[in-house]
């Protein structure tokens, strides 16, 4: 059986917290790895004079690791420019955002033939790769080009736009006929796919067919969801520990019998932390009884910091807090305890399970895993209350969430309010079937259907022997 190759932007320490991979994929891609004897290729994460192509391999239990030092140059037109600069924003609806440099483009292209060239000697006849995300979207093509006939899905984290946003792209056909190198691509919902879909019949020129069969650019290729899910299992055993459980005790002597909101998210302009700031702003307002009895607390780990649009959002989130903060406190009482720092995930589990409201309501988001994490974390006979933003992936599993339009304060305020006073009964019916969801599509389950959906795809053809 052919080994599994994954490739992503950063290979992560799934069980470390802090450092530069903290996200849902290193978490997620940590497990998928560790059941096939896999190759996880990406870069280290450093930046030397000049690129060399080296790799430094090391082999952990099950799975290789292999990465690749970039230049610094790299690191500002691939990593902070094309990927977080470009993409990134534009992928997010946010082209107010989305900076359009040549050089970018340049070092784009520049990276994925690195990364296609480093990879080549280390690949066999039937081995599978997996790509992962906007980091690498042409590396199917650079691969192809390099003569690979192995198999080659890719996995998109976050949301395919709509149409009309994306053509705002320049070179916007290039970047799709690159995706017609992909014998598999997959997406985390429905609406993506959509738009996907949209893109390559009304601007390719393209047919869908029936069974997510593409067809455009004289290729074709099969598309389909692939929700990714939580680590469930090593979710639960982390709820499980000492230090969870040491957590929780600390958080309900703070509490002292007020009633706790929590988010937790990478410290980003998609996730909607101010339209969420502003709407708790607007539950306050309106709940005089809610005052000292209610508080927010925010975790949100800082991110992407070398790009100026993170710094900004930090100062108008340091700002509304403040604001908020300095309205409403009292001597004994803050209304959001803001915090910039990140938790181990055990930790993170304990702070989880006394929260009565889970908020997450960003204005864009391919999944959201702290949705599922949220959940996982709730004590069955006492669960809290999952308020979900419609423009997360998550949402089109998550039903029995208060969903929520995150630009609406007064609709997230309302939900603030329904959510604290909802009956314990209705909060298990619904934590039952948000949980049953939680441990039936986990992250095993989302790695199956991917793979096996790409061992089932048909071989290319070799090359004639020459
Ligand atoms: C991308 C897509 C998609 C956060 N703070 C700490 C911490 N975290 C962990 C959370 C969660 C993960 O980071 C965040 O995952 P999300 O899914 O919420 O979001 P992104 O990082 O934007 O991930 C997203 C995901 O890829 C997977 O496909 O769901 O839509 O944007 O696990 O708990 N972890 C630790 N300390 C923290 O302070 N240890």
């Amino acid at each position: 059986m052919g080994r599994l190759i994954v490739v992503s932007n950063r290979v992560g320490q799934p069980d470390q917290s802090g450092g530069p991979s903290v996200g849902g994929l290193a978490m997620a891609l940590g497990a998928a790895l560790r059941e096939y004897n896999g190759v996880w290729f990406g870069w280290s994460g450093r930046t030397v004079e000049t690129f060399t192509g080296g790799l430094s391999v090391q082999r952990g239990q099950g799975a290789t690791v292999a990465t690749v030092d970039l230049e610094e140059q790299d690191r500002q037109e691939y990593y902070n420019g094309y990927a977080n600069r470009t993409l990134w924003p534009l992928f997010h609806y946010r082209i107010d955002l989305s900076a359009y440099e040549r050089s970018f483009n340049e070092g784009y292209a520049r990276v994925n033939a690195r990364f296609a060239q480093t990879l080549l000697p280390l690949l066999k006849p039937d081995d599978f790769i997996w790509v992962h995300d906007y980091h690498l979207i042409p590396l199917g093509r650079e691969l192809r080009r390099r003569g690979v006939k192995n198999r080659i899905g890719f996995f998109l984290h976050i949301p395919w736009p709509a149409r009309r946003l994306f053509a705002t792209l320049p070179f916007h056909r290039e970047l799709v006929e690159a995706v017609f190198d992909y014998d598999l691509v997959g997406f985390q919902s429905e609406d993506s796919l959509s738009a996907f879909e949209d893109y390559v019949e009304r601007e390719a020129g393209g047919t869908v067919g029936p069974n997510g069969r593409f067809e455009a650019f004289g290729r074709s290729l099969q598309a389909g969801v692939f929700p990714i899910g939580l680590d469930t299992k090593a979710f639960l055993e982390g709820a499980a520990t000492e230090a969870a459980s040491a957590w929780r005790d600390r958080m309900r002597v703070s509490l002292a019998g007020r009633r706790m909101i929590i988010g937790v998210d990478r410290l980003d302009y998609s996730k909607g932390l101010e339209e969420r700031f502003l709407a708790y702003e607007e539950y306050l307002s309106h709940a005089p009884e809610a005052l000292e009895q209610v508080f927010l607390l925010q975790i949100a780990t800082p991110s992407r910091d070398e790009v100026a649009a993170y710094q900004e959002i930090r100062a108008r989130l340091d700002a509304v807090t403040g604001r908020i903060n300095g309205a409403f406190a009292t001597p004994d009482w803050v209304p959001i305890r803001y915090v910039n720092r990140s938790y181990r995930r055990d930790e993170l589990a304990g702070i989880y399970g006394v929260a009565a409201i889970g908020l997450v309501t960003p204005l864009r988001d391919g999944m959201n895993l702290v949705a599922k994490e949220y959940v996982a974390a709730q004590p069955p006979e006492d669960p809290g209350v999952l308020i979900l933003s419609r423009f997360a992936g998550a949402a089109e599993q998550m039903g029995e969430a208060l969903i929520v339009n995150p630009f609406s304060r007064e609709e997230v305020s309302d939900a603030i309010r329904e959510g604290l006073a909802m009956p314990l009964k209705e909060r298990v019916r619904r934590w039952e079937a948000l949980m049953a969801g939680v441990r039936r599509d986990d992250v095993d389950a989302w790695r199956d259907a991917f793979v096996s959906a790409l061992r089932a795809v048909p071989q290319r053809e070799l090359p004639p022997a020459a």
